[in-house]
């Protein structure tokens, strides 16, 4: 071999084994608290209280300990059914706006120790994370800042009562994923007799800097939620529906919980400075809480599957409620809804079809960023495209034709959220029919489209941000058209 052929093998051999420089994350990216619970996808709510006693809602807060009795108490089965329906973890309304305690609180009165429910003696909280850590679910509280028990809500003294109460919360009862402060007030009120209502300013009130900062330190593994974040948004709705455009990202310094921001929540800001996403919470029933008139109103399994695809298949993640009844069990309606649900989840995702097969790119960024990376199921690996570029596409080859008829899209978001907007082609004979489009993905979108018979799947990312970061794509053959 003559020295030239040499040097120009040894060149273009060290340019093959180049390292490539992995992208910069681009914007807000999201903290390892947020990616854990980003994969948590579907866990439960769980709605229980004097309320479920009385058959109200918003319980006024003047209800006696004793109505709190559940017949057949048992933790374990909700966990059982959780577990057994698919979902990751259980969020309990430790007190929820009544200031009726779950656990024997040092700070009140007004708890199960004052119940005839196991002689005073019972906790329901530990008695739930026992059965979270026997069912392998994590383990999350809704601590409502609104107490219409307490008589000195709305002076600066509630503000110690309830940082007390969430010290216990978060010291007595294991690891939480998720501490859940919602943003209601409606006024009125018991107020330890007082009987009138109280209305406070919802912007400064609460000092949540200060409340957030006991959270991180005594659990920092933790997200808060609020309509407001700091670390997770609601969506802006009750009834299940995440936006098809959804950025992770919020400008929440201008926003605070209890505020009036609905409308801006479900879509976030496509400018927003901090990671922030959305958790869809819904209920199973018309209401949070267990009401035996809605026995014949549970959510059929048909209807959940439609929730999960208006939640995770639109990069939320879902918080389904599922209320205990008067006995302290997930009512038989309920749980036979969920199984079902969760067997047509199973059916919808079981034919993948993408997973293995040949990806091509029009642009690539080199090694390590191959578009295989797209379908080799493994959630580290991406394909990304070189900095400049912020338009591309990639197509999967499906060899012979083949039925498809729902496609799942994720970002690396380690890097930040960038696709603005992409779109989905199927090449059936010779033709490129359009089956499926839309704006951001984020963590996850899955999309549904009539069954075409492909040879391969284009996706196109028509506009981003930064150059693309696609860490996976899955195709599936769901039951049905
Ligand atoms: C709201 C509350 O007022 C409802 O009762 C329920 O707890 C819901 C999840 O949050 O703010």
């Amino acid at each position: 071999m003559n020295n030239s052929i040499v040097f120009l093998a040894s060149i273009l051999f060290l340019f093959a084994c180049k390292e490539v420089n992995p992208p910069d994350p681009f914007g807000p990216v999201p903290s390892e608290r947020q990616l854990a619970w980003h994969d948590l996808e579907y866990y439960m709510f769980v709605h229980f209280t004097v309320n479920t006693f009385t058959d109200k809602e918003w319980g006024y807060g003047d209800e006696k300990e004793s109505v709190f009795n559940p017949s057949e108490m048992d933790c374990r089965q909700w966990a059982k059914v959780a577990r057994d329906a698919g979902m990751k973890g259980i969020i309990i309304t430790a007190k929820h706006h009544d200031g009726f305690c779950l656990w024997p609180s040092k700070y009140t009165e007004h708890s199960v120790k004052n119940s005839v429910w196991k002689d005073g003696k019972g906790d329901v909280l530990r008695d739930l994370r026992a059965a979270c850590d026997e069912f392998g679910l994590t383990f999350g509280v809704y601590l409502s800042p609104w107490d219409r028990n307490s008589g000195v809500y709305g002076t600066p003294e509630y503000l110690a009562y309830y940082r007390n109460q969430l010290n216990e919360l978060l010291t007595e009862y294991g690891d939480v994923f998720e501490v859940w402060f919602d943003g209601a007030n409606g006024g009125d009120g018991f107020y330890g007799g007082a009987r009138e209502t109280r209305k406070i300013d919802s912007k400064t009130y609460y000092d949540w800097p200060n409340t957030h900062k006991i959270v991180r330190e005594l659990q920092p593994a933790a997200v808060m939620f609020s309509d407001a974040g700091p670390d997770i948004r609601w969506v802006g709705n009750e009834s299940g529906m995440g936006s098809l455009t959804n950025w992770c990202l919020l400008k929440k310094d201008e926003m605070y919980p209890g505020g009036n921001f609905a409308k801006i929540l479900g879509e976030g800001h496509e400018d927003g400075s901090y990671w922030v996403p959305a958790e869809v919470d819904v209920s199973i029933r018309p209401g949070w809480f267990y009401h035996k008139t809605q026995d014949s109103l549970v959510r059929s399994s048909q209807n959940l599957l439609e929730l999960y695809y208006s939640s995770v298949g639109r990069n939320s993640n879902l918080l389904l409620n599922v209320p205990p009844d008067r006995r302290g069990l997930l009512n038989e309606k309920d749980v036979e809804s969920l199984m079902a649900f969760n067997e047509l989840r199973k059916k919808e995702f079981e034919t993948e079809i993408a997973k293995g097969k040949k990806v091509t790119a029009s642009e690539g960024r080199g090694k390590g960023y191959h578009a295989s990376n797209i379908t080799d199921g493994n959630p580290d690996t991406y394909w990304a495209t070189e900095d400049s570029e912020t338009t591309a596409d990639f197509v999967i080859d499906l060899g012979p034709p083949t039925q498809v008829n729902r496609i799942l899209l994720q970002e690396y978001i380690r890097l930040g959220q960038r696709v603005q907007e992409f779109k989905v082609e199927a090449q059936v004979g010779d033709v490129w029919q359009k089956v499926a489009d839309g704006t951001t993905i984020g963590y996850k979108v899955i999309r549904k489209f009539p069954v075409v018979e492909a040879s391969k799947i284009r996706v196109t990312i028509s506009r981003s941000k930064a150059c693309p970061v696609i860490s996976n794509v899955e195709l599936f053959r769901a039951p049905g058209e």
